[in-house]
């Protein structure tokens, strides 16, 4: 099960062989699409569950494709041992042929005939995680993308949608619970203390959403009531002490339901809704239909092991894979260059759930910050390196890899984008016309386009379809330059935007997009400016807000009776997922943090004010004493903090300086150890300079009462986690034991995890002497508790180096964590925890002048590859950027790739990244 060699052998066979240049001959192309030369309209699957050897016999209803010319048909396989082929009942001749087995000679003509397949795997040797595995003595699969190739022979694609009836068979003591797609129809007891389960999908599908799991779990049960009057029985499957971290699990699976119901007007389709939970698990979670499989740290949360952000992310990963119910599961992918079509528009509707369940609008826009500046400092990252590619990609070597920000979180901007431009009764209406066309269909984002635009044929959108459709097709972060111009005389202001998108690799030209700007003009006091347009039909009077929609390179909008110098509010809410230069002067940025009526827009002044100061900190050298922020900035977050009617969690929001990342991002040469001594001044100097603020924020915030995971109380412990973290920091210039004290007395006595949390990793983060024997005693009590000795490696994995000498470096704490009885390579949230959180979210632990820690992060990339090549092939990304690192880092980054590449045997998953990595451009 575990075959990594570089495999020929899984090329599809009618991959292109030549004809193109600077791709490597296991490229896969768009263009090649092909439909399939035969469909399969059932399967029966029975399994013989054995952890060293389960037995798979695979029966198919098949029937040729009368609408393509006549050709054998290949079935997809990897890694299994085949036993026996039959057509019709009879031994068919059939050849492997590069992984495929190959049937020639089958019935002519549309008559369905009947193939059966019997094979075998072994499921505990399987280690990557995909297919059929084995996790603590539980029966796991994930088939997308390719994993159901490695169960059994078959049209692995997601274009081919099948009826499943599903038997599972196994021991009766060790896998009480067997469990597959769709409705149980029967169970009853075999020989040899073994039992049996038979289930039924009554939905078509493709096999990448096909599931099992077996073995000894106990559910949380739900029947609830739809309203629609149909019942429905929802459960969520854990091992037995997991029970009761559940609860949230089930209440964001009833609040997801209800959203859908109410904001789509899509309800649940099936009797019964299952979760399972694993703590062996390559991603987040799987949305089988009728049977989501989930990573355990997006369901189980209990106040005294999960945080804030825990609770959060299980309600919104459980919204995520719901939602693909419909879309995803109901209208599927045509192929895997399609992914986005599921993936940004079910992460858009995640995002919308979260925002809806949120409440207030301050609320919402914290929410709507977090995932713009998960974009901007991932996506916008991916898509100005060497893995840049379109929402919709025209080639890949290994799919797995394409599971990205990109398809994901651009994606879900380009859906955000449609909203804006027909708006949300509009985007209702396109989204009832999309199912109507296409349910039980595997289609394309051009089709999901389409749909939209048609149901609101007046709107932008429709206008520009074809224009804004070059979203799916071009790869690139387009740059917005605003140019303010005000004639007093005239009374007018001119607004003029121009865009361009930077070329990235493959492609060189780039068009103009479709971009909304929507904006508000500001008076010097604050007060919204009305808004009244010039356009060829006359003035529009537009209100206070408006959308502009940007077509060309270059466009000119003027606004008439401006009685005074405007301050600008563009892009408020962030309407497209551009980068946006405007030289605001102070003043500008004052009064937007001060009075814009755009949240976002307020929390952005901030940033662009911060991300100033820090520039020209980094620009002013070395020899400077430590940087420090100007008194006028302090005085606007002052007076923010002390605002009543704002949000705690938009307060905590707006007190966060960039993240080196970010700033790195905004340079042409990174030096990471000197971007993190400036931010890290800066932060002293912010711990400083409002102490006697940070101390009134601990006190009104600190104390939340009894637990709820809501927005609100949320919000109330992350200022007041910032306010304590900012007061142990300044402790090291004060000397000061009281506040470390009572961190320490906080992180002892918290009654939940998040309070917890936050003291400990302010004592760590602070590397104060308090944090060893807390890390220790965190340890002692939480040893049981998998997600959350997670944290405890994370947190050390991330936190600066404890001392000076090479003996207190954060690699040498990370190797030494290696060695811990309580960690392990192949359990992926343990891997992720400690070498990921070094390798992605440690950049001056990480990036030293000696490359030891690239070094480091070479030989785990080549050993995770051994066990699984996906997520060895995740790690292998923290590189991608090495072309703008500053010297000496450039060149031994570059070296550490190089190493990777030139590792035999490598999968081909980590062998796309690290080649494409080399071929970075030189600058
Ligand atoms: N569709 C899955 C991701 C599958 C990843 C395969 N490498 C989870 C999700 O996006 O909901
Ligand atoms: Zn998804």
């Amino acid at each position: 099960m575990t075959d990594t060699t570089p495999t020929p052998e899984i090329l599809p066979a009618d991959a292109p062989q030549q004809g193109r240049e600077a791709t490597d001959a296991t490229t896969v192309h768009r263009e090649d699409y092909q439909p399939p030369a035969f469909w399969i309209d059932s399967v029966a699957l029975t399994f013989d569950l054995d952890p060293a050897k389960t037995r798979v016999l695979n029966k198919m209803q098949v029937r040729r494709n009368m609408a393509v010319p006549a050709q054998p048909l290949r079935l997809d396989g990897e890694g299994l041992n085949l036993a026996r082929v039959l057509v019709n009942g009879q031994g068919a001749s059939f050849k492997l042929e590069r992984g495929q087995l190959v049937l020639s000679n089958l019935p002519e003509g549309d008559a369905p005939f009947d193939l059966e397949i019997f094979t075998t795997c072994q499921p505990e040797k399987n280690t990557q995680l995909s297919g059929l595995y084995v996790s603590q003595g539980t029966f796991f699969t994930q088939c997308e993308a390719e994993g159901f190739r490695r169960i059994t022979y078959f049209l692995d694609r997601p274009d081919v949608m099948s009826v499943y009836t599903v038997t599972l068979r196994a021991d009766k003591a060790a896998y009480p619970v067997l469990l597959s797609n769709g409705n149980l129809v029967e169970q009853g007891e075999l020989e040899d203390g073994r039992h049996f389960a038979r289930w039924s999908d009554p939905f078509k599908k493709p096999s990448y959403l096909f599931a099992l799991v077996a073995g000894p779990l106990v559910a949380r049960e739900q029947r609830i009531t739809a309203r629609n009057g149909r019942e429905h029985l929802l459960q969520i499957y854990v091992r037995a002490g997991d029970l009761e971290k559940t609860e949230h699990a089930m209440r964001s699976l009833m609040a997801s339901i209800a959203w859908d119901e109410t904001r789509f007007g899509l309800p649940l389709d099936l009797d019964r809704f299952m979760i399972v939970a694993t703590s062996d698990f390559n991603m987040g979670a799987m949305e089988n239909k009728g049977l989501n499989i989930f990573n355990t740290k997006f369901v189980l949360a209990s106040q005294a092991t999960a945080t804030d952000q825990d609770f959060a992310n299980v309600e919104s990963v459980i919204g995520h894979e719901y939602f693909h119910n419909w879309t995803g599961n109901r209208i599927t992918c045509r192929d895997w260059f399609q992914l986005s079509l599921k993936e940004g528009l079910t992460v858009f509707r995640d995002q919308e759930f979260s925002m809806d369940m949120a409440g207030s609008a301050s609320a919402r826009a914290v929410k709507r910050i977090e995932d713009v500046r998960l974009l901007r400092t991932m996506q916008f990252a991916e898509d100005a390196g060497p893995m840049a590619h379109p929402v919709r990609p025209d080639s890949y070597q290994e799919i797995n890899n394409f599971y990205t920000l990109t398809i994901y979180e651009k994606g879900a901007e380009v859906v955000r984008m449609m909203h804006t431009l027909v708006g949300e009764a509009g985007f209702r209406k396109g989204m009832a016309l999309y199912f109507e066309r296409h349910d039980g269909q595997a289609v394309t984002c051009d089709d999901f386009a389409q749909a939209i635009a048609d149901a609101n044929p007046q709107s932008p959108l429709a206008v520009h379809l074809e224009q804004f459709k070059r979203w799916y097709s071009q790869a690139g972060t387009p740059h917005v330059q605003a140019e303010g111009q005000y004639d007093a005389a005239a009374q007018t202001y001119t607004l003029t935007l121009t865009q361009t998108t930077p070329p990235t690799p493959g492609q060189g030209e780039k068009h103009p997009l479709i971009i909304p700007v929507r904006l508000g003009l500001l008076g010097r006091n604050g007060a919204a400016l009305p808004l009244q347009l010039q356009s060829e039909q006359g003035v529009q009077e537009l209100g206070l807000e408006a959308t502009l929609v940007l077509h060309e390179r270059q466009q000119s909008f003027t606004f008439t009776q401006v009685g005074e110098s405007p301050v600008p509010s563009l892009l408020r809410g962030f309407s497209a997922p551009v980068v946006l230069h405007q030289n605001l002067d102070d003043d500008a940025l004052e009064t937007l943090l001060q009075y814009d009526s755009d949240p976002f827009n307020r929390w952005e002044a901030s940033q662009q004010w911060a991300q100033r100061i820090i520039v020209q900190a980094l620009a002013d050298g070395d020899a400077q004493a430590a940087p420090r922020l100007p008194e006028r900035y302090l005085a606007a977050l002052r007076h923010l903090l002390a605002d009543a009617q704002l949000d705690a969690a938009f307060k905590d929001l707006v007190l966060t300086l960039p993240s080196e990342g970010y700033i790195a991002e905004q340079l042409d040469s990174v030096d990471p150890q000197r971007i993190h001594a400036v931010r890290e001044a800066l932060q002293d100097h912010l711990a400083q300079a409002l102490h006697a603020q940070w101390q009134t924020v601990w006190e009104q915030h600190h104390d939340t009462g009894a637990y709820q995971p809501d927005a609100h109380s949320a919000g109330r412990r992350a200022l007041a986690g910032k306010a304590l973290a900012m007061l142990v920091r300044d402790a090291r210039r004060t000397g000061d034991a009281v506040w470390p004290g009572k961190a320490y007395q906080s992180f002892k006595d918290a009654g939940n995890m998040t309070d917890r949390f936050n003291a400990l990793s302010a004592l760590v983060q602070a590397g104060h002497p308090l944090a060893e024997p807390a890390l220790e005693r965190f340890h002692q009590v939480f040893r049981g508790e998998s997600l959350v000795l997670d944290k405890w490696f994370q947190l050390q994995a991330s936190a600066p180096a404890q001392g000076q000498g090479e003996a207190a470096s954060v690699l040498a704490r990370v190797q030494r964590l290696m060695q811990h009885p309580d960690f392990s390579l192949r359990n992926p949230n343990r891997a992720r925890s400690l070498i990921f959180a070094y390798a992605q979210g440690n950049p001056a632990g990480f990036h030293r002048a000696d490359g030891a820690g690239y070094q480091f992060w070479a030989e785990q990339v080549i050993a995770l590859d051994a066990i699984n090549a996906q997520v060895a092939a995740r790690l292998a990304r923290a590189l991608d950027r090495w072309a703008k690192l500053a010297e000496p880092y450039r060149t031994a980054a570059r070296a550490a790739i190089a190493r990777v590449a030139a590792h035999e045997p490598l999968s081909k998953d980590v062998r796309e990244i690290v080649q494409k990595a080399l071929a970075a451009p030189a600058a």
